[in-house]
Parts: structure tokens; sequence; C-alpha cells
């Protein structure tokens, strides 16, 4: 099955969700009688060359620009123009760019198939909600959603990068031994990524431990691992990447919740911005923060900690209890929820 017969079969349904601002649009349909989410991401503008400059003003990070010396380049890549408007020095209007399928393409595509309710909940229009996660509600409505989250056919694409070579010729970093697993992880390119722009660097760190189902797990005993595992990708990642990007331009976080309870962190450039919040739900904490966090969380770390995120009314644990959670919550603090319930301050 490759991709092109895929899409050539998807049959359209409606669109789950476009963005302007991210400039992806994803569709539901069906391929062969089955559920299909397909997407789809308008391209950086790519460069044939990216020179770094040191910097005139003396200041640490070097200038980072793109020659225009290709045919596809923004500029020479023109093939149509049309003025819409103009006004005094102002003018704007419409082009097309040259495209080409290695060295401009026009779009990312992503493709999830067969698609479950999870992922087409995933992608659709919800929304959303600020919830503060007690550890209460963590023990007792996100404890179960785990369990049921974890089944290997979920995982199935974490232990096919792990034990079964998947995506191996993509993989950029993998230390792994079987006596020595608790310090393993594989980095390899996140799937967001389209592998060619280092403007939008996404990668992957994903551990072999197994322990850890997500930031909750997290407490003062890993605190020395986090610090190593930090130090390996801002050393390893600009080294393989010829320093086009440096250990300071590079945004290592993890996601809360996660789509996936095994643990893994996301590695991105900070020219990439808004990452994270595309989706417009949880909360995404910088991996340093994680580590200052550790050193006076108490013993049990993060499972201690009230944890407010932005959750969607797509997810499975609004339905599970948050909704509940947030009206409480909301009742609990006197704020009024609808004019009709409440009359100001007094
Ligand atoms: P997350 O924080 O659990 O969820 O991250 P998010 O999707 O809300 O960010 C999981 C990360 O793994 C995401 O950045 C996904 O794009 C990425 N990812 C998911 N899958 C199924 C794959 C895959 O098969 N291969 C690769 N390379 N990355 C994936």
């Amino acid at each position: 099955q490759d991709l092109a017969s895929l899409i050539g079969r998807f049959k359209y349904v409606r669109v789950l969700d476009s963005n302007p601002h991210t400039k992806v649009i994803s569709l539901l349909g069906s391929i062969d009688g089955k559920d299909a989410v397909l997407t789809a991401e308008k391209t950086h503008f790519i460069f044939d060359e990216t020179v770094r400059r040191p910097s005139q003003s003396g200041r640490s990070t070097p200038i980072f620009f793109h020659r225009e010396i290709d045919e596809y380049s923004f500029l020479n890549g023109i093939t149509d123009l049309k003025e819409l408007t103009s006004n005094d020095i102002y003018y704007w209007g419409l082009s097309v760019l040259k495209q080409h399928i290695l060295h401009n393409p026009t779009a990312k595509v992503n493709l999830i198939w067969p698609a479950s309710q999870f992922h087409i909940k995933g992608y659709d229009q919800q929304d959303l909600h600020v919830v503060r996660e007690t550890p209460d509600m963590y023990r007792n409505i996100v404890v179960p959603f785990i369990q049921e989250m974890c089944t290997s056919e979920r995982m199935k694409w974490v232990n096919n990068i792990l034990y079964e070579g998947a995506e191996d010729d993509r993989v950029v970093y993998k230390e792994y031994s079987s006596r020595n697993k608790e310090d393993g992880f594989v980095i390899l390119p996140d799937m967001k990524w389209d592998g060619i722009n280092i403007d939008s660097l996404y990668l992957v760190a994903i551990v072999y431990r197994d322990d850890i189902k997500s930031l909750r797990d997290l407490n003062p005993n890993h605190r020395d691992w986090l610090i190593r595992l930090n130090k390996k990708i801002k050393t390893i990642i600009p080294q393989h990447y010829d320093y086009n990007v440096n250990p300071d331009e590079l945004r290592v976080f993890i996601h809360y919740q996660p789509s996936y309870y095994h643990f893994h962190v996301h590695i991105v450039n900070i020219r990439h911005p808004g990452v994270g919040e595309e989706r417009g739900s949880g909360m995404t904490i910088l991996l340093e923060d994680v580590i200052e966090a550790l050193g006076f969380l108490g013993p049990e770390g993060y499972m201690k900690k009230t944890l407010t995120y932005v959750i969607g009314e797509n997810h499975d644990l609004w339905k599970k209890g948050f909704k509940e959670e947030v009206e409480k919550q909301l009742k609990h603090d006197g704020i009024a929820t609808s004019p009709e319930k409440g009359s100001g301050f007094n």
C-alpha cells in the first residue's frame, strides 16, 4: 500500500478542521470502507542554500539567512504575478511559485488509515476549556484512561521504532544496550516535519524505558537522567545538522496530555512558532523547566502538582469526568458561568 494509491482511493466525507495560521487542512474520508484522516500542510519556503554569517553586532548567535540562488526560491520561482491593489508605498498581489516534488513541494501530506474514532476526534474542530487537573483527578480519571490508551495496538508505531527497525533510515541517533535499557533512547524526525527545511526542524526523542507514561510519573529520582538526556539532545542535534541549528535554538519540551503514553521529548527549531499549541489543547512544558521543578517539587514530583491546561470537548477525559470537574471548580471559585447565574462580585 503506498500513499499515492491510498489517496487515489480516498472518498471525501467532510472537512474536520482548517487553520489559516498554520496553513493546515484535515479531511475525513474513507478508503476501502474504512475511515481515513487526510491532512495537508503548505510547506515553508525552501531555499537551496542556507548560510550562517557571524553577526555583525557581536551577538553570540550568528545571523541565519537563505541565499536566493535556486530557481525554486521565492524570488526566482515567481512564474505568475497579479497585482491586487496599491496604496501609496504599499503594494499587494498574488503569485504562483514554481513547484517541484523534490526541490519545492507544495504541501506535506499525512494520512492515517484506518483511523480510529480517537484519531478522528483529535483532528475535529472542538470547543476548548481550561481545566485544573488536581492529583485526585489524575488518580481517579486519568489513570484509568491511560490504561485504556496503552493497548499494544495504539503503541505499535512506538514499538516498531524502538525494536522493529521502523523508520530506521531516518533515525538521527540511537543509544541502546539491553544491559542499560534505562538510559537508551532514539531520536528521529517527527511525522510533523517535512524533513527538508531546517527552519521547521521537528524531531522526537523516544526513550526505551517504559515506566514513565507522562509528566505525572516524573519525580526527583529522574532528575539526573533528564539532565543527561537534555545534554545529549542539545549536543547531538546541532552536530548532526552541521550547526545549521545551535543548541540554544532548540525548543526541547514535552506535552501534557500527550497523545501517546510512552515518555518522549519533542525537539523543535525555535524558528517554528506556536509549536505545541497547534491543536489548541494541552500544555507544553520545556524540559529545562521540568528539570528545575523536580528540584523543589518534593519526593513525589509531578504526582502532587495541580496542572492547569486546555482540554477539548472531543478528548475522552472531557466526557470521563473533566466536564463535571470544571463546573465544580468554577462553582468552588465563585465564578459565574453565565449572566443569569451570577451578578458581579457582590
Ligand atoms: P505527543 O506529545 O504524544 O502528541 O507526541 P501530539 O501529537 O499532541 O504532539 C507524539 C509525537 O509523535 C507527535 O509529535 C507526532 O507527530 C509523533 N508521531 C506520531 N506517530 C504516529 C509517529 C510515527 O509513526 N512516526 C514518527 N516519526 N513520529 C510520530
